[in-house]
């Protein structure tokens, strides 16, 4: 236990996961003093909760790290092509250690109010633990998919067995071991978790609302040459990634899908279905685009569970059907359609037979069936992008809250800050890249931005910046615009708020590119801060 703090810094940042860390770096580099608070016992944030069995990355581990140092990227050895929970966390300690970082984080601590004084143009930040910073920054690090969201079904408390949210998994591990499971959902957590509960468990039961597309990640031990490869081009690589559309490295075919043979189009997908991964959604340059195109590499992988199911009525049930693929996230797997052959494995098809409630004994569906369960993993997602930043407790100028500035959805100019919010920042907040992105791109981007925006304001004698209301409905209004060209706004997304009964339907991620949004943030930043209140103006000959 520690005594409250009441003090003030330059900057408060709120979370330690791979965004707070780096702001952290990047403002000690500044010379300005920052406390950061974070709810865990430790860094890491999504890799701190999200330990249920199976979690892995599905962004390669060389283009999923840090790149802001080069002997950290030189030094550092990723096992797997694909990195798991573990060694991600492993690496967030890591760089917290080596980077000398613990000391300004207050660990074990919730933000719980986050308000701006207008007479003294800062910001007063409360904690859970009594704790009153005042600092001139705010930098909101809490991460897209941090606030787990359990869903609202009758009769939870009265369950006799365990409970479980693949967000939120003991850290002190679960032995499933010849225990009944219930999974409820099917988006990427149960599908990475669902192969590996049914290994260990006596039964496995999945509840599936919606079947998600899948493709096999084909994870395997990292090779040294291949590694090697990485290393000894990392900084082109890693130049060239920000330039892409979702800050991955990997070949994006500039052909549409309707270009080329059914013959040819089969192969190239057949390759990229082989060689494993998200980059099967790289195949053709308009899958995202056009539904004809769309509809051909749905086929496929629809194809594909057929193939690999053998109860025909399982692989049918298994089939998405009412949404173009890629637009809920596409999911990556390690033999997720291939444990539907197991015998311990059965699944319940919830567009047939809704859950009615949890009852003592398991899970009560529809048609009367108690689907028996020791326990349930309910493997239901998060209130994505708003979630965690609503829970904060931000209030902005005349008290404003952002939960009633955001009430019919999020606006933000470029993701990065909000008009009544002077001197806060959202890293990969909604209106940026962040969730359609390589997070580990958009975080160094953002908080590089942020960074570089701060060393302007000192150098040029700004005491507060903000968003204008014209720059964030222009940014919301082309946020919009962008979308509505794609395919994405078609599915029920949690893109789209539409897993949070209530939330708003808005598009909230940036479509638009990782490597288009950079460069109109350079420029923006280039322009002296344009769509940017600025006050008092900055005194150009200190620049
Ligand atoms: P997701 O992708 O939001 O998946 C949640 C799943 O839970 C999804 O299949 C939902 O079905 C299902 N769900 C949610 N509520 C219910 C209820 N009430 N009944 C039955 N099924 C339900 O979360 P994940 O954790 O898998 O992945 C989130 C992101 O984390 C992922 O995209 C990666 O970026 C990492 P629905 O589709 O809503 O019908």
């Amino acid at each position: 236990d520690r005594p409250p703090e009441i003090a003030a810094f330059d900057v408060v940042v709120v979370g330690a996961g791979f965004g707070g860390l780096y702001m952290l770096h990047r403002l000690r580099g500044l010379g300005l003093s920052a406390r950061v608070f974070e709810a865990a016992d430790g860094v890491g944030g999504t890799w701190y909760w999200n330990r249920y069995p199976g979690a892995r990355c599905d962004v390669e581990s060389m283009q999923y790290s840090y790149s802001f140092s080069e002997e950290l990227q030189q030094e550092w050895h990723w096992p797997e092509r694909f990195s798991a929970q573990p060694d991600i966390l492993r690496y967030a300690n890591h760089v917290a250690d080596r980077f000398d970082l613990r000391r300004d984080i207050r660990f074990e601590t919730r933000v719980t109010s986050v308000a701006w004084d207008e007479a003294a143009e800062r910001w007063t930040v409360e904690t859970d633990r009594g704790d009153r910073i005042t600092a001139r920054f705010c930098i909101m690090a809490t991460g897209c998919l941090s606030a787990a969201r359990m869903p609202d079904i009758p009769g939870l408390d009265s369950f006799e067995g365990d409970t479980y949210h693949t967000g939120h998994w003991p850290h002190e591990g679960v032995d499933l071991a010849g225990r009944r499971v219930a999974v409820i959902g099917t988006g990427s957590s149960a599908i990475q978790a669902i192969p590996v509960i049914a290994e260990q468990a006596g039964h496995v039961t999945v509840f599936q609302r919606t079947p998600n597309f899948s493709i096999p990640s084909r994870n395997k031990p990292m090779d040294a040459e291949y590694e090697n490869l990485w290393k000894s081009d990392y900084r082109a690589r890693r130049l060239k990634a920000r330039t892409m559309r979702n800050g991955i490295l990997y070949h994006l075919n500039d052909k549409g899908a309707m270009e080329v043979s059914e013959e040819d189009r089969l192969r190239e997908y057949e390759a990229r279905w082989e060689g494993g991964g998200i980059a099967f959604m790289a195949a053709y340059n308009n899958l995202a685009l056009d539904a004809e195109a769309n509809r051909t590499a749905a086929d496929f992988v629809r194809e594909k569970i057929r193939s690999i199911v053998r109860d025909p009525a399982k692989a049918e049930a298994l089939m998405p059907r009412d949404y173009p693929i890629g637009t809920k996230r596409i999911c990556v797997d390690t033999d997720y359609f291939e444990t539907f052959n197991r015998d311990n494995v059965s699944l319940v098809d919830l567009r047939k037979t809704p859950i009615e409630a949890i009852a003592p004994k398991g899970v009560r569906t529809t048609d009367g069936t108690v689907h028996e369960a020791d326990a349930i993993v309910f493997a239901t997602g998060f209130d994505a992008m708003t979630g965690a930043l609503l829970k904060a407790g931000i209030r902005g100028r005349g008290g404003l809250a952002l939960a009633d500035k955001w009430e019919e959805g999020p606006r933000s100019y470029l993701g990065l800050m909000v008009a009544g919010f002077p001197n806060l920042f959202t890293i990969t907040g909604p209106g940026s890249p962040s969730v359609l992105s390589n997070m580990m791109v958009s975080i160094e981007q953002h908080v590089d931005w942020i960074a570089d925006c701060l060393a302007y304001l000192g150098a040029t004698g700004v005491r507060t910046i903000e968003a204008t209301q014209e720059a964030e409905d222009a940014w919301v209004a082309h946020g919009m615009e962008v979308a509505n060209r794609t395919l994405y706004p078609r599915a029920a997304s949690w893109y789209m708020g539409a897993n949070i009964p209530g939330k708003p339907r808005v598009f909230m991620p940036y479509i638009g590119g990782v490597g288009v949004y950079r460069e109109k943030c350079d420029e923006i930043a280039a322009k002296g801060y344009e769509g940017f209140r600025l006050s008092p103006p900055p005194a150009t000959a200190a620049r």
